[in-house]
């Protein structure tokens, strides 16, 4: 029911002009009549993760432009606006994992931002890609933020993704929680969505992945989860450089469907994951066995467009039919 489109990648570090390792984990958005994505790009020599700075590894954000959301055009230059954030404030280190919604002709731009005390949560808002005014930061930690494509009872609503590391069973037993807010900067009113527990083929956290899409029967959207098997060694290339982090989580994309007036109420998920790796693109790579939604499209004639981050290395397309997808919906809650 989900197909993978053929020529697999639809972006990926060969087509950028600029320094370019990686380009994955993308938010695609229809603004003014066009597709533009933007993605993550990760730039540097040493392809060891978590030594951002050392070696000139660094996180930058690109953007795509596209008439039909299936072929792009990186622009010729990353955003520089984060960037020139990060470089003139020591405390952020960088940002990452974007998301788009348009909500009254305006683009917000949800992202992660590592920082030196936490990683938090931001939304800002363009009109051009140019230019954004960052509207809200959340405290640590907080992340993998999605708005809803309109107000709900003329509040903004998000889903997002905190970390709690003592108050939880295990660890990294994190969930999918959701709040609101006026104005996009001042959020509560939160609530619990989906425990991690709650989806069959996770053992580890799950989050947000792409906005949801609005449909007769509820809010469809797309969320990561994660299967965690210590006896399993993923591929990766961070094996090679750094042994200790032998990469052992699988990132898989999953489906559920929310209540259309309360988005709180998930009317059911899909039992089964929407996309698992099964491509070489998607089972090799920096991280193998990784698929990260991060944009989701419906499109006129009923298809859906899925886009996703696949081995944290690639920006793959996936397409269904949007009533093959609601009826994936099959464990009701
Ligand atoms: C998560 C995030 C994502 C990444 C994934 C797999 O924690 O950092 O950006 O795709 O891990 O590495």
């Amino acid at each position: 029911m989900v197909a993978r489109f053929v020529q697999n990648p639809v972006l990926d570090a060969t087509k950028i002009s600029y320094e370019s390792r990686q380009v994955f984990n993308a938010g695609v958005c229809k603004f003014k009549g066009k597709y533009i994505m933007v993605f993550r790009n990760e730039v540097g020599i040493t392809p060891t993760g978590w030594s951002h700075g050392e070696n000139n590894v660094r996180t930058v954000l690109g953007v795509a432009d596209s008439d039909d959301g299936i072929h792009w055009v990186p622009r010729q230059t990353p955003w520089e606006l984060p960037d020139r954030i990060v470089s003139s404030d020591p405390e952020f280190i960088r940002f990452y994992d974007p998301r788009l919604t348009v909500i009254e002709d305006r683009c917000y731009l949800c992202f992660a931002i590592d920082t030196r005390h936490g990683l938090r949560g931001g939304i800002a808002v363009t009109d051009d890609f140019v230019n954004f005014e960052i509207l809200s930061m959340s405290v640590p930690d907080d992340r993998n933020m999605v708005l809803f494509p309109e107000r709900i009872d003329g509040k903004f609503v998000r889903l997002e993704r905190p970390m709690p590391v003592y108050s939880r069973s295990t660890a990294e037993a994190f969930d999918i929680w959701l709040s609101k807010s006026p104005d996009c900067r001042y959020w509560g009113e939160s609530k619990l969505v989906l425990g991690a527990e709650q989806v069959p083929y996770a053992n580890s956290k799950i989050g947000p992945a792409a906005p949801p899409v609005k449909t007769s029967e509820g809010w469809l959207t797309t969320f990561h989860a994660t299967y965690k098997d210590m006896e399993r060694n993923l591929k990766g290339w961070e094996t090679s450089v750094w042994p200790a982090s032998v990469w052992h989580k699988e990132y898989m994309g999953g489906l559920m469907l929310l209540d259309l007036k309360d988005p709180s109420k998930v009317i059911g998920i899909a039992s089964q994951p929407l996309l698992k790796a099964t491509e070489s693109y998607e089972l090799d790579g920096f991280r193998g066995s990784v698929i990260f939604p991060g944009g989701m499209l419906l499109e006129d004639n009923g298809e859906v467009k899925i886009y996703y981050g696949a081995a944290d290395t690639v920006e793959c397309l996936a397409t269904a039919k949007v009533d093959d997808l609601l009826r994936m919906i099959d464990l009701r809650m």
